[in-house]
Order: structure tokens, then C-alpha cells, then sequence
């Protein structure tokens, strides 16, 4: 059954990756999707593939979810019936940057990470949940990750604030308990997009490394089980799910044959 078509589904970090195939996901299932990230061309692009593809609407938001003052204007210049009718959120963008000793990372690269994983989330949250809570429906997906739930070597910034995506979707999900909008962390293991190439400042080779010898999950993967949860029955809401690839047991065990 499909429960998305004529939905309008927000999307941040929709330029690559997981991002990218979520919103191509939802507008196979017939949703309007309103992208967002800070490549303008790729937005477009996107834009273009989705509403000749798939016949639906696209808006695209060149935004930095960082910036908050940004984030309330921008969302406010979105068409009134779009940005008052918002149906999914999904906080995808973010980031993780080197995996060096937690003490000898730079308070640069602490705050972007900082910054866009956590404040990122806050700051959409903020302006679209009271929206969802006006009419008393919504869907809030967020991307936490595995690395959340564990820490791993090099990854205390990152896991960090991965594991505070998990504490702010929790407390969301207690605060609307007494509402229709339902609330869900998305904790994927190793998937190949261009994460490991942003978190290794552009090193190609070492970011091909990360997915060596296992079939990491795709963002098709991803946006698949995205999909199928916002999907479900009203009634049901999947707190949080965790998935990998066959061949990662956790956050530290891979076989890499
Ligand atoms: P990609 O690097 O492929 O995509 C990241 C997306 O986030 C891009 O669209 C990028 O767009 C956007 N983005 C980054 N910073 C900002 C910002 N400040 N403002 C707006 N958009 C931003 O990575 P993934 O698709 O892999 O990652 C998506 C999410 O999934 C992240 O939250 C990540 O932590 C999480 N995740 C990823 C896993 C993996 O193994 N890949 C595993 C578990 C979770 P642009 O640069 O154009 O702005
Ligand atoms: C991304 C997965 O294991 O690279 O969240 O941290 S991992």
C-alpha cells in the first residue's frame, strides 16, 4: 500500500548520498520532496531528474543548516501550502571529520562536526516540528548511525554526536507522545557514499579503503528502509533501527574476507 503519494517530504544534505536516494524513494512513491543542501547545482540538477522522472514537485533550499538565522528564513520562503503542510522531516545532512586522537583533532573540525550534527538537527527541528504539532501530524526521521551506540578509535567527535542524535530523538519522540507525529532514528553501519571522502579531506584512496573487501550498504539501502518506515500504518512507529552490512557485526567487527 502506499501511504506517501501526495506527501511533502523535507530533506536535508539531499545533494549526494543517502540524502539524494531518499528523495528519489519518495518521489517514486509520488511525494513532493523539498530539498536541501549547500550545492546549488546539484540541487537543481536533482530537481530537474525528479519532476521530469517521477511528475511531482521539488523546491530546493540552498541552505547550511548551521547557520540557524538561515535556516528560519529560508524555510519561511518556501510556497505557505508547502511549508505549512510539511509531512516527513528527514535530518540527514552531517558529517565526520579525520579520525585522529580525540586530543589531537582541531577545535575547527570539532565545531563543523559539532555544529552540523547536532545544532543542524536542533535548528530545523525547531522550526518544522511546531508546524507537525499544528496539525497534529508528522513524521521525524532522524540519521543517527551505529556510531552512536559505540565508540571506536578516532571517532569521539563523531560518535559523540551521533550518540547525542539518539538522545534528541528519544526526548522528541516523549514529547509528542501525546500526538500523531512519530519519531524515528535511523542508525546505518558502513555505507559507501562520499562520507569517508569528506571525512578524509578529499583522500580518495583512504576513503576507498573504509569499504575494502566488504559489500558495504548502498544509500539505496538506506533510502529503501526510510522509505518503508514512514510507509507504515499511522499506528506504528519503528523507535529506531540499526542496519549493516552482512558482513559487519558491529560498530568495531568487519570481516573482510
Ligand atoms: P555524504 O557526504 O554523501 O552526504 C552528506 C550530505 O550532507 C550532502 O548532501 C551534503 O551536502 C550535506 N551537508 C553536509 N553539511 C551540510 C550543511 N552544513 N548544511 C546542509 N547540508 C549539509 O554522506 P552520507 O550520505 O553518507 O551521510 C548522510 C547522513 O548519514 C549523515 O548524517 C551521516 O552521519 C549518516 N550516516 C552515514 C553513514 C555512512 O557510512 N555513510 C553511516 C551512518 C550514518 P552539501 O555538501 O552539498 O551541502
Ligand atoms: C558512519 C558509520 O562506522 O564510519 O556513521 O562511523 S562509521
Amino acid at each position: 500500500m502506499n501511504r506517501l503519494s501526495g506527501k511533502n517530504v523535507f530533506i536535508t544534505g539531499a545533494t549526494k548520498g543517502i540524502g539524494k536516494s531518499t528523495a528519489i524513494k519518495f518521489a517514486e512513491m509520488g511525494a513532493n520532496v523539498i530539498l536541501v543542501g549547500r550545492t546549488k547545482s546539484l540541487l537543481e540538477e536533482l530537481k530537474k531528474e525528479i519532476e521530469d522522472k517521477y511528475k511531482v514537485e521539488a523546491y530546493i533550499l540552498e541552505l547550511d543548516v548551521t547557520k540557524g538565522k538561515d535556516v528560519e528564513e529560508k524555510i519561511d520562503s518556501l510556497p505557505k501550502d508547502i511549508k505549512n503542510n510539511i509531512d516527513i522531516l528527514v535530518n540527514n545532512a552531517g558529517l565526520a571529520i579525520g579520525l585522529d586522537k580525540v586530543y589531537e583533532s582541531s577545535m575547527e573540525d570539532y565545531d563543523r562536526v559539532i555544529d552540523t550534527n547536532i545544532k543542524g538537527v536542533l535548528y530545523i527541528t525547531k522550526k518544522i516540528v511546531p508546524l507537525m504539532v499544528e496539525r497534529n501530524k508528522g513524521y521525524v526521521v532522524n540519521l543517527g548511525s551505529i556510531a552512536g551506540d559505540m565508540a571506536y578509535y578516532g571517532g569521539a567527535v563523531y560518535c559523540a554526536t551521533k550518540a547525542a542524535v539518539k538522545m534528541l530523538t528519544d526526548t522528541l519522540r516523549i514529547e509528542l507522545v501525546d500526538t500523531n507525529i512519530r519519531v524515528t532514528n535511523i542508525k546505518p553501519g558502513l555505507v559507501e557514499t562520499e562520507f569517508s571522502k569528506v571525512r578524509f579531506k578529499g583522500d580518495e584512496e583512504r576513503a576507498k579503503n573504509t569499504y575494502k573487501g566488504i559489500e558495504a550498504l548502498t544509500p539505496d539501502d538506506i533510502a529503501e528502509v526510510i522509505v518503508s518506515t514512514c510507509n507504515l500504518p499511522e499506528n506504528v512507529q519503528l523507535t529506531e533501527i540499526a542496519l549493516m552490512p552482512n558482513h559487519q557485526a558491529d560498530g568495531r567487527t568487519v570481516y573482510r574476507g
